[in-house]
């Protein structure tokens, strides 16, 4: 499960080369990857002189950091026994370990649709079908209380444990703290590491609960960090526990509640798919929002919906995941929400298109273009530095086809009179390497 949500994450990683955003894309799945780390705690303490012992891990690195770390959690307040609950007996997971669960390897960009088709397998939407009218009850609850739809709710639920029969195996503080102990995004776990504690403080949670968890850390059915259960977790069946890990309630209502909290917009779509008129202007897919009103007036229609939204005010973007080859959306401000759950538009793509068909709308109308071969990262760096040699500012050439990549691609191709969709394909490839040669 652990690997599997983090290949989502990475999806997003890869995804930025097609898609942008990479600049935030966050290396782990879960909710609260896009939050900023806490502020370090009050007082200054370095904590270095501690009085806190713990039993050798065989590692100094790591019990040395542990050391200074608990001074730390002393000082904010933490209670000597959860800060014990948490840190003793732990032994670091090897660095190569944990290299290997959170770095993308992958030679070739892997293609959004490679997410997308497997988030709406025909498996996960029965089984998401199943769970709506198994738990039609908590549903109907979470609906009253939050402004959430409850297929949104199910599908994040699907996507990050397959409706709760995989949530980890990995205990989170050791995982957090390898993290933290070699420097790896450091206040952040830290911080993470300080919410399991006041969780346990609290009463929230056991620290035997937190033995389970993906190897970011992420608990329970919906894959929490620590910091967001600890903000936005919910006692769904009122019995003092907050259980991620096995009340579905407690779960579901608390991804409702962060969702909410995170801005969804009640009856508001997260993104209807469109179909694109003959000599479109693909270059207005560069990111900008207009008013479906003005899209309609630039001749988008919706390919399945009877409309695009109950407004023509609202603001949205036009999303190519396949530039002019596969599906085209006009993405609303949900789709900002879902990605507050995992920083990634692959992540949320999946999240929507799993949704709509839990609630039983038609698969998409155009087919996404398994065909298509895409560029190594090599042939990425390449597609940069040709567009930045013709002066076409595709940013650092390192790889990762973001929104700077995409837009100059775009500019190249409306200059050539090409289809302006910046999509990376090798033909492109052909074309800038040629006109930069
Ligand atoms: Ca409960």
């Amino acid at each position: 499960m652990a690997v599997r949500m983090f290949r989502i994450a990475m999806a997003g990683i890869a995804l930025g080369l097609l898609l942008g955003a990479c600049e935030t894309e966050e290396l782990a799945g879960g909710p609260g990857h896009a939050q900023k780390p806490p502020a370090p705690p009050a007082g200054g303490s370095t904590g270095s002189q501690s009085g806190f012992n713990f039993k050798t891990s065989g590692d100094a690195k790591f019990d040395a950091w542990r050391k200074t770390f608990a001074g730390k959690a002393d000082a904010s307040g933490r209670r000597d026994s959860s800060i014990h609950a948490v840190l003793d007996g732990l032994t670091p997971i090897e660095e190569t370990v944990q290299v290997a669960s959170f770095d993308n390897q992958a030679e070739f960009v892997k293609p959004i649709w490679d997410y997308a088709k497997s988030a709406v397998s025909p498996t996960r939407i029965s089984n998401g079908q199943a769970k709506l009218a198994d738990n039609r009850a908590i549903f109907d609850g979470i609906e009253a209380s939050y402004a959430t739809p409850r297929e949104i709710v199910a599908a994040i639920w699907g996507m990050e444990s397959s409706y709760g029969a995989f949530i980890g195996d990995v205990d989170a503080p050791r995982a957090i703290a390898s993290q933290a102990a070699v420097g790896r995004r450091k206040d952040f776990n830290e911080g993470e590491l300080l919410a399991i504690m006041q969780l346990i403080e609290n009463g929230s949670a056991t620290r035997a609960q937190f033995a389970k968890a993906s190897w970011a850390g992420a608990v329970g059915q919906t894959q929490f960090m620590p910091t967001t259960f600890l903000a936005h977790g919910r006692d769904f069946d009122k019995d003092g526990k907050k259980d991620l890990w096995t009340d579905a309630g407690d779960a579901l209502a608390s991804a409702a509640n962060y969702l909410t909290a995170s801005g969804w917009k009640k009856d508001q779509p997260w993104a209807v798919e469109t179909k694109i008129p003959e000599g479109f202007d693909y270059s207005l897919g560069d990111g900008r929002k207009l008013t479906v009103a003005a899209w309609k007036a630039a001749g988008l229609t919706p390919a399945t919906a009877p409309e695009f939204a109950n407004s023509d005010a609202l603001q949205a973007e036009l999303f190519l995941p396949a530039g002019s080859y596969g599906p085209a959306f006009l993405l609303f401000d949900n789709f900002g929400v879902i990605k507050r759950y995992n920083n990634a538009d692959s992540y949320a793509l999946a999240v929507g298109l799993l949704a709509d068909r839990l609630a039983g709308r038609p698969d998409l109308s155009r087919p996404w273009p398994t065909d298509i071969v895409m560029l190594t990262q090599n042939q990425a760096k390449e597609l940069q530095t040709g567009l930045n040699k013709l002066g076409y500012a595709a940013g650092n050439v390192d790889g990762v086809i973001g929104r700077g990549t995409r837009g100059a691609l775009q500019k190249f191709q409306r200059d050539r009179g090409l289809v302006a969709d910046g999509f990376p394909t090798q033909d492109m490839l052909i074309k800038v390497s040629a006109a930069a040669a």
